[in-house]
């Protein structure tokens, strides 16, 4: 396998925290973002939507980090990354799609990229547009936690998806300077996360390619 990615991509960080927690090892292939690496035609060619993450494998080119993941999971099924009742399967994706599809595109470069240059917004103006997505997203995801019973990980006794969605979120809310001590639940399941090594491993700063 083939993996593209970037150290500080929060949707390549969910990947490799997928890798880790199936014992996959893969090629890595760095795509620095701040250089455009994403941008040429080379990787157009891999992904058109100029995004990372995309994982080569068995012939195929895959894109998305919620359906890698979700490839990884079917095609190598242990430990598996979703539970088994339908109904708790259910919540757990809706749980990782606040994230990925609700709060990560409205802190992506491009969209960044386009309230400072497009927009003329200062760092005050994207700090403010910043904390209020993210903010309301993990507020969102705090209160579908507090639904549930206590647990060390999101969904009950082992990591899974929602786990693998919301340590990436926390490390950009930290990176972004977002104050999450209003989120008491979601902090101590990324503790507990982060004593694992699939998840210290996946960490940003302990990657090769980490400026
Ligand atoms: N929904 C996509 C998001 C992919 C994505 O937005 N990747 C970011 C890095 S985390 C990226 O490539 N950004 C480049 C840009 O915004 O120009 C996924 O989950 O894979």
């Amino acid at each position: 396998m083939r993996f593209h990615g970037f150290f500080r991509s929060s949707s390549s960080y969910r990947c490799r925290i997928a890798f880790n927690l199936k014992r996959l090892s893969y090629a890595f292939v760095s795509t620095p973002l701040r250089e455009g690496a994403h941008r040429t035609a080379a990787f157009r060619a891999l992904n058109p939507q100029a995004l990372v993450p995309a994982l080569e494998d068995g012939g195929e080119v895959f894109t998305q980090s919620l359906a890698i993941i979700e490839w990884l999971d079917e095609t190598h099924p242990t430990p598996p990354l979703l539970p088994a009742d339908p109904a708790t399967r259910a919540h757990v994706r809706a749980f990782a799609q606040v994230i990925a599809c609700e709060v990560h595109p409205l802190q992506n470069l491009r969209v960044l990229d386009y309230l400072r240059q497009e927009l003329g917004q200062d760092d005050a103006g994207v700090n403010r547009w910043l904390t209020r997505w993210i903010g309301e997203g993990l507020a969102a995801c705090e209160a579908l936690l507090s639904r549930r019973p206590e647990s060390p990980f999101c969904f009950g006794e082992a990591p899974g998806l929602a786990d693998i969605c919301l340590v990436p979120q926390m490390f950009s809310a930290d990176r972004f300077g977002i104050d999450t001590a209003a989120f008491p639940r979601l902090r101590a399941v990324r503790i507990a996360c982060e004593a694992l090594p699939a998840f210290a491993e996946a960490a940003p700063g302990r990657q090769p390619d980490a400026a």
